[in-house]
């Protein structure tokens, strides 16, 4: 259990020119984070824009990250989609291509009851022998994720932990309370992961973390060292950097540019999520300037 402790990146997703997944893009930017200290890669999810890619282009996505950082890298695939007969496709493939494990919201668009998101959620777990981690993000999903549900799927042995985005830090704690046993939390909010952290998080998953591995690398080594007004600074210091990503059109055609001003080119996200316009170009070569000097 101790490969899923630490940061992990959500990663980017990597289109080539026409916004076709692209193979080598998708592994220059993985093997991109292997010396940034990151315990692993988080694949296919909210950042990597999963759900809006096709199963095949997310196998694709799969089977290039393995292949590039496999070996040296925990790999966690989202494998949410809206219908469990993909979820539970995208299992398996995780499975035959030697992922760490897989993840997922709840099914999106309908409004779903808990037995639905338990029934969802259960055969994606039954698919495959890898382990499990749920991921909840009541905010963009709508649906709120109740103690009781998470105990009845968390007592399992497959399932090892879960990605709590909601922003309630009290609620992240009673996650870590209830399971009952050994169990990851990762904080989602990437703006409160010393918050996270304090309130009994073991690791963090975070698309921002893509443009800044080591600041949250950093943070985390503060918090094991208990050195928390270091941790504070920093942790304030990435906030204000988060803060005006979050001003552009979209937070991840900000940081796709950003990467690509650094010799990491992995398009621009796909519609409907915006892509930068020129008259940010300046804006963000001057912040990419300042994350790098922090
Ligand atoms: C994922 O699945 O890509 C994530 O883990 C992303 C978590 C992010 N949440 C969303 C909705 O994108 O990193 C956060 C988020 O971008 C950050 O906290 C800025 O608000």
């Amino acid at each position: 259990i101790n490969k899923f402790r630490g940061i992990f990146v959500a990663m980017y997703s990597a289109y080539d020119e026409e916004g076709e997944v692209s193979i080598s893009r998708v592994k220059e930017l993985a093997r991109s984070y292997v010396h940034t200290g990151v315990r692993g890669l988080y694949i296919c999810g909210s950042s990597g824009e999963g759900i809006l890619q096709t199963a095949e282009e997310r196998k694709k996505v799969v089977e290039a990250v393995m292949d590039e950082v496999g070996k040296v890298l925990t790999v966690i695939v989202h494998i949410g989609a809206n219908s469990t007969r993909e979820s539970v496709e995208l299992a398996i493939h995780a499975e035959k291509n030697g992922t760490d494990a897989v993840s997922a919201v709840p099914a999106i668009y309908y409004r779903l009851s808990e037995k639905a998101v338990e029934t969802h959620w259960q055969k994606m777990i039954n698919a495959s022998s890898l382990p499990f981690i749920i991921y909840n993000i009541p905010q963009t999903t709508g649906f709120h994720l109740t103690q009781p549900l998470f105990m009845k799927i968390a007592k399992q042995d497959k399932v090892i932990g879960i990605k709590m985005s909601g922003e309630s830090v009290f609620e992240l704690q009673q996650f870590k309370a209830n399971a009952g046993k050994e169990f990851i939390v990762y904080n989602g909010p990437d703006e409160q992961f010393l918050g996270g952290r304090m309130m009994g998080a073991d690791g963090g998953i975070g698309g921002t973390y893509g443009v800044m591995p080591e600041l949250f690398c950093k943070v985390d080594a503060f918090i094991m060292e208990n050195k928390f007004k270091e941790a504070q600074e920093l942790q304030f210091k990435i906030n204000s950097i988060i803060k005006r990503l979050l001003d552009y059109p979209s937070l991840y055609g900000a940081c796709k540019y950003i990467l690509s001003l650094r010799g990491i080119d992995t398009g621009v996200p796909r519609l409907p999520l915006l892509p930068v316009s020129p008259t940010d170009y300046q804006s963000l070569t001057m912040l990419n300037e300042e994350i790098l000097k922090v």
